[in-house]
């Protein structure tokens, strides 16, 4: 196993702070850079040079000697456990049923979870105008993943989604289920996904990793309509100027 020499660009997000969990649950080194997404910090050719899609996470290190660039969320996760996680606290043996187990988990949350609830945000939280079907859609969608992934812990006996630990599966899902109220999904609806929830909060490598680069307050935010308005707002200006700078490329 090769020295972690580990740098993660990261912001306060649901994606960026699954990687932050998983260092803190292997226990490794890791340096952090802030990136201001709202200052479209992502989009800077230094930081395309790391991520060509001009999006946090991302992560560097060194690999046989060699600077290795990583960048989607997923991809990190699995580089991660497989470079560091020896001793499989996060993870399962390459081949076991376990291990493509995590995987199936895994891609559901990015490119399922993630995805739809990223656009039940946009459209209930950052869309200049209100359209209901797109609102609709995607939060019916998320829902509906929500409830396959309800149905699922119900059947789990160790209360995670693979298996008898906590895994890269259940760390990439966890900041977004965390954050379901600012996509319009309430958690109430599914309580099996709602007590794994409570278990993830509860580890100490999730209440460490979540605080990356700052203080996590989307829980405390959902409590109050006003902060919630104010913040979707501020958003909403700078959301909608990066995508006018997109829309030119
Ligand atoms: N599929 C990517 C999604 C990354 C992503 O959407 N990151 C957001 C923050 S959560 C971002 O960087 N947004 C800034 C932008 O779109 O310019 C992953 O899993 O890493």
């Amino acid at each position: 196993m090769s020295q972690p020499d580990i740098t993660l660009y990261t912001a306060q997000t649901p994606n960026g702070i699954k990687i932050s969990i998983a260092l803190e649950e292997l226990g490794l080194p890791y340096k952090v850079q802030k990136i201001d997404i709202s200052k479209n910090t992502q989009k800077e050719p230094w930081f395309l040079a790391i991520n060509p899609n001009g999006r946090i996470p991302a992560l560097t290190d060194t690999l046989n000697n060699q600077p290795i660039h990583l960048f989607e969320s997923g991809s990190i996760l699995q580089y991660l456990v497989e470079q560091y996680d020896k001793d499989h606290k996060i993870s399962y043996p390459q081949g076991t049923p376990e291990y493509y187990a995590v995987n199936n988990w895994l891609f559901y949350q990015n490119a399922g979870v993630g995805p739809m609830q990223g656009q039940a945000n946009h459209f209930s939280r950052y869309a200049p105008e209100h359209i209901p079907y797109g609102v609709t859609r995607y939060v019916n969608e998320t829902r509906r993943l929500y409830g396959v992934l309800d149905q699922h812990l119900s059947t789990s006996k160790s209360g995670w989604l693979v298996g008898d630990r906590v895994t890269i599966a259940d760390i990439s899902h966890w900041g977004w289920v965390a954050a379901a109220g600012w996509a319009g999904v309430d958690i109430e609806e599914y309580p099996h996904l709602k007590a794994w929830e409570e278990r993830m909060a509860a580890r100490e490598g999730v209440e460490k990793g979540r605080h990356v680069p700052e203080k996590h307050t989307i829980k405390d935010l959902l409590k109050n309509k006003e902060e919630m308005e104010k913040k979707a707002e501020e958003a909403r200006a700078w959301i909608q100027e990066g995508m006018k700078k997109d829309a030119k490329v």
